[in-house]
C-alpha cells in the first residue's frame, strides 16, 4: 500500500527528530559518525516503521524478521530509530558511548537485546543474513532479513563471496540496502576504489536489483515491497543518498564522517534541523 500524505507526514517527522537526535548523541559523546548516519537514516525509519515485522516487548521474538547493519559504525541513526520504535526510552540516547553504556559506539548484542547482530567490522553483515535466512527456510519461517551496506564497505571482498551465497541459495528472504552516498571515510568512494557498474555487478550475481533515491520515503517503501514480493533471488536495493543529508555543512564532505560536531557546529545544525 502507497504511504499516503498523513503517514509521509509522519515518517518525515520520525527522521527530521533522529536526525536531531544523531547530531546531539555524537557532540555529546564527543566521538561518533554523524555523516554516514544522516544519509541512512530515512531509509531506517520507512524499514522500521513500515515493514519490520517486529515486537518491541518481545525483542528476540524467533519469528521476527531482522536487521543487520553491516556499516556497523552507523550507530546513532540506527539507535535514534529504535528508541522512536520504542525498544528503549528517548533519555537513554544520551548515554551513547559511555563507559559501559548498553548504547556502545558499535552494535552489541551482548548489550542490547534489540540489536540483531554485533558488527563494525566492516563487510560482515550480508554474510550473517544468509546465515539467519538460511536458517529461516530449513524452520520454514517467513521472517526477512533486511542488510545495510555502505557504498565503501563493498569493496571488501567479503561482500562478493556472500551475495554469490545469497543467490546461489535462492535466499529472497534477504534484502541488502546499499546506502550509496558515494563517500567513505576518507574522500570519494571512485578516487579510493571506484565500484563501477554497481548495478550490472550485482545483477550478475544473481540479484534483482532497484535503483532509488535514499531520501525519497515513498521509493524506499515501494523499493522495499518490491523485494517482499520478489521470488527465487534476493534482492539489491541501491539507494542513492547524500552523506550528510540535512545538515548544510556535513553534505557530500567525507570531514563528519567520523568527527563530533563542536558546540557552535551542533547550534547551527540544530537551527536547520528545527
Ligand atoms: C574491516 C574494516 N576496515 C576498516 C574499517 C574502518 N572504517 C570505518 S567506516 C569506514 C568507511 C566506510 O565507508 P562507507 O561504507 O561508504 O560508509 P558510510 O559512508 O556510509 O558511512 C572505514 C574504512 C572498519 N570499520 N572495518
Amino acid at each position: 500500500m502507497m504511504v499516503d500524505t498523513q503517514e509521509l507526514e509522519k515518517l518525515q517527522g520520525i527522521a527530521r527528530q533522529c536526525r536531531r537526535d544523531i547530531v546531539k548523541m555524537v557532540h555529546h559523546a564527543g566521538s561518533g559518525h554523524p555523516a554516514g548516519s544522516l544519509s541512512a537514516i530515512d531509509i531506517l525509519v520507512v524499514l522500521y516503521f513500515r515493514h519490520m515485522n517486529i515486537r518491541t516487548e518481545e525483542p528476540q521474538w524467533r519469528e521476527r524478521d531482522m536487521f543487520f547493519l553491516s556499516k556497523g559504525h552507523c550507530t546513532p541513526a540506527y539507535y535514534s530509530v529504535l528508541a522512536a520504535r520504542g525498544y528503549f526510552d528517548h533519555d537513554e540516547l544520551m548515554t551513547f558511548r559511555d563507559l559501559g553504556t548498553r548504547l556502545q559506539g558499535h552494535p552489541s548484542n551482548t548489550h542490547l537485546e534489540c540489536v540483531d547482530s554485533s558488527s563494525g567490522s566492516l563487510g560482515q553483515g550480508l554474510s550473517l543474513a544468509n546465515g539467519a535466512a538460511l536458517a529461516a527456510k530449513y524452520d520454514l519461517l517467513d521472517s526477512r532479513y533486511y542488510v545495510m551496506l555502505g557504498d565503501g564497505e563493498i569493496q571488501e571482498g567479503q561482500v562478493w563471496e556472500a551475495a554469490m551465497t545469497s543467490s546461489d541459495h535462492d535466499l529472497d528472504n534477504v534484502c541488502a540496502i546499499l546506502d550509496a552516498n558515494s563517500i567513505q571515510l576518507d574522500g570519494p568512494v571512485d578516487s579510493v576504489k571506484s565500484l563501477g557498474d554497481i548495478d550490472a555487478k550485482w545483477r550478475a550475481f544473481g540479484w534483482h536489483v532497484i535503483d532509488i533515491d535514499g531520501h525519497n520515503m515513498q521509493e524506499v517503501d515501494e523499493a522495499l515491497t518490491q523485494a517482499n514480493s520478489t521470488i527465487g533471488r534476493p534482492t539489491l536495493i541501491i539507494a542513492r543518498t547524500v552523506k550528510g543529508k540535512g545538515v548544510s555543512f556535513m553534505e557530500n564532505t567525507s570531514k563528519y564522517h567520523g568527527l563530533a560536531p563542536t558546540d557552535e557546529e551542533l547550534e547551527l545544525a540544530l537551527e536547520e534541523l528545527r
